[in-house]
């Protein structure tokens, strides 16, 4: 529907961001790393500029899985496609990003699977509330025929799924005392803006503000909300710990995040040049992984250090119970790969 109102100024868009030969704003390209023993479809074609938006500071795991990817692509094309890495949302916060790339006016990003589930119903599936048992767990059906299913499925909504990055679980943390379910209760709690977000905060007893990522802090800060969540690293990165040091881990979410590419410039490239940008993208996750593991333990030990109050959630049933309508209200729409992620499980 929001495609229709940009009309004819899409095609002005998409011009000027496809940046082809000649045209690359003078970038001068790195002498081919020919990697692969010079592939000659990887050195002929077009040559390319392209944007990826990322929300995320240089040194986090998701940015650096961003630049591994860029890097990959340059060498696969001998030189031919860069991918210019923008950290710390320069290009926008995550959902008017995701609009960009729908038009074709950012050709990648990397975004929280939670932020696509306004865009594309099958995604809202990894804000429901304890259903994985943990990162083994979400990677085990990410990787499965069903994980790239979902994968798939975006193209509805005018993006193409490349893959998934890791990004650990979510919990909540205040700027006042949290360490019992019980005192959630009435909280102002920010949340990535998604319907289910917002069922599942009142079906713990709190109430949701949708907010962009950017605002958290001084939302924090100046009291707006009372609390948010979000993993270890986003919790450190963001600096959220100096202003909500109260810390309880329930683990209700593990969203995991996505890398993608504009379904518009997607359609543009030759299957050759599609398959160095796929290829790319899972070469990556490994590495994405690894570091995730590394900055989550170093984050981790970071807010701690700094004096943030850490409790773990003991018996999560209560938990569990407080949800189980709410998940039960979505089982009409997500029975189906409700099960797959189930199953995904024994695998
Ligand atoms: C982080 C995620 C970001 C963004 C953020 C948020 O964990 O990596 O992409 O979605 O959470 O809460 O907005």
């Amino acid at each position: 529907m929001k495609m229709k109102k940009f009309g004819s100024a899409l095609g002005l868009i998409l011009a000027a961001a496809l940046t082809v030969a000649g045209c690359g704003g003078g970038t001068e390209q790195k002498p081919a790393a020919n990697p692969g023993g010079g592939e000659k479809p990887a050195a002929e074609g077009p040559k390319y500029t392209f944007r990826l938006a990322e929300t995320h500071p240089a040194d986090y795991p998701t940015t650096k899985g961003d630049k591994k990817f860029a890097e990959l692509v340059n060498q696969k094309s001998n030189g031919r496609i860069t991918i210019d890495v923008f950290p710390s949302a320069q290009l926008g916060e995550e959902k008017a990003v995701i609009e960009q790339v729908q038009l074709g006016a950012i050709e990648f990003t990397r975004v929280s699977t939670g932020a696509l589930g306004d865009f594309n119903k099958d995604y809202g599936v990894f804000s429901l509330p304890y259903i994985f048992d943990n990162d083994d767990h979400v990677w085990k059906f990410l990787l499965s025929d069903d994980g790239s299913k979902l994968l798939d499925s975006l193209e509805s909504s005018k993006m193409k799924g490349l893959a998934y990055y890791s990004s650990g679980s979510r919990s909540f943390y205040s700027s006042k005392p949290i360490t019992k379910l019980e005192d959630l209760k009435g909280m102002k709690i920010r949340v990535i803006q998604n319907k289910i977000n917002i069922d599942l905060m009142k079906a713990l007893g709190a109430s949701a503000t949708p907010m962009p990522y950017g605002e958290v802090f001084s939302s924090l800060q100046t009291g707006v909300i009372d609390a948010a969540e979000n993993n270890y690293p986003s919790y450190y990165s963001s600096k959220h710990y100096e202003v909500a040091k109260h810390m309880l881990l329930d683990h209700h979410q593990r969203v995991p995040e996505v890398l993608l590419i504009s379904k518009t410039t997607w359609d543009k490239l030759s299957e050759g040049d599609r398959k160095i940008i796929k290829e790319a993208a899972v070469e990556s996750i490994q590495y994405q992984r690894d570091e995730w593991k590394k900055y989550e333990k170093e984050s981790e030990d970071k807010v701690r250090a700094a004096g943030a109050t850490i409790t773990e959630v003991k018996d999560i049933k209560p938990w569990q119970e407080a949800v189980k309508p709410m998940i039960e209200s979505y089982r009409g729409e997500y029975g189906k790969v409700l099960d797959a992620i189930d199953k995904a499980r024994a695998k």
